[in-house]
């Protein structure tokens, strides 16, 4: 067959190839073929040195041809599957937005979580601190600080998860407060600060323990604090979560921290103190525990007990949010069931 003839055959069977390739990859791969450098127009190309010089220009111009026309048509069907990818694309990510949006769904702060921040609230305004420690302390700072030594039977009402003999999951808040005063300056003016968080204890968990549970403690350490001080301070307390018409009654008590030391009830805000089943037909329901910080706790922290006083309390959000909200069972708080949780959630 002449060279012509064979590039007419070549011509013909290329742009069928093309208009039949399907994809991408194939149309890559008849371009290899067709105009590569083993492909055979380049070989024709390469076969010109054995022709007549006098066939030479019309051969070579009849295979420049064909080339630019293999690669116009290998051009085209390249933009058509392009076009064709595009159009699937566009199908597959079609977006109706006429269709309905996902309901976001809203959370809302945990009902310890909205005592505690109230209780800050009340003290930020009063010019207290609010400091945060570790959970896991060392024993120093949460039970020798606190005048319980070693051996000391009040240590049995707090057994604690140990983690080593000297380092502990702490049972209050207290430690946060003797690490702020042996660091606090005193010649800069008093100490007034809460400490709410997480606190543990050993004990089986039922309606009204919980091996883990929060409190809040405050100590305001300065010249001249008297007991009115600590009364007139925590009658502010139970009236902002118990309400406006609330007061106080303080009964004598024992802690180890605190010289004297005294429990705090509140009349009932069932009742209003006339007597109901909230208040066991008292009229009362215990809150808090407080007290005048016990001499050798401050001289433990470096405060001379001669020139300093003052007072100590500590209450429990989980036992404030029970009353309030009627709550019989200490475990729901921990159980992280929405249905009850959202019962909190505050509105506006
Ligand atoms: C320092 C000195 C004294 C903190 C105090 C109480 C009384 C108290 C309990 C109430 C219910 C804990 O949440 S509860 O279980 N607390 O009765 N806590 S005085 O006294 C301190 C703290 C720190 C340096």
């Amino acid at each position: 067959m002449d060279l012509q003839a064979k590039l007419a055959e070549l011509k013909h069977n290329g742009l069928k190839e093309i208009k039949a390739a399907e994809g991408m990859d194939a149309v890559k791969k008849i371009k290899v073929s067709l105009l590569g450098k083993k492909g055979p127009i380049t070989n024709v190309l390469r076969g010109m040195k054995d022709l007549a010089p006098e066939e030479r220009p019309q051969v070579g111009k009849m295979a420049n041809i064909l080339r630019d026309e293999l690669t116009k048509a290998i051009d085209a069907k390249t933009k058509e599957l392009e076009a064709a990818l595009l159009q699937q694309k566009l199908a597959s990510e079609a977006i109706d937005v006429t269709l309905p949006g996902t309901q976001v769904t809203e959370g809302n702060p945990h009902i310890i979580t909205q005592v505690i921040t109230q209780i800050e609230e009340l003290f930020l305004g009063m010019g207290f601190q609010v400091v945060d420690g570790p959970e896991i302390e060392e024993d120093h700072y949460n039970f020798e600080m606190l005048n319980l030594p070693k051996d000391h039977p009040a240590r049995d009402m707090q057994d604690t998860f140990y983690i080593t003999p000297n380092i502990l999951m702490r049972t209050q808040t207290s430690p946060v407060q003797a690490r702020t005063m042996e660091k606090h300056d005193f010649t800069k003016g008093p100490l007034k600060m809460i400490s709410p968080g997480k606190v543990y204890r050993r004990d089986n968990d039922d309606a009204t323990h919980s091996h883990q549970f929060h409190q809040v403690e405050g100590l305001v350490i300065d010249k001249h604090i008297t007991m009115a001080d600590l009364k007139g301070t925590l009658a502010l307390v139970a009236q902002t979560v118990f309400g406006a018409e609330r007061k106080i009654r303080l009964r004598p008590s024992y802690f180890p921290f605190t010289e004297p030391s005294c429990e705090v009830d509140v009349s009932c805000f069932k009742c209003g103190g006339a007597g109901c089943a909230v208040c066991k037909q008292t009229g009362w329901i215990e809150v808090l525990g407080a007290g005048m910080v016990h001499p050798n706790v401050l001289k433990m922290a470096g405060v001379d007990p001669e020139v300093y006083g003052g007072f100590a309390f500590g209450l429990g959000p989980d036992r404030f949010a029970m009353l309030k909200y009627g709550v019989d069972d200490i475990r729901q708080f921990y159980l992280n069931d929405v249905r009850f949780l959202k019962q909190f959630a505050q509105k506006g």
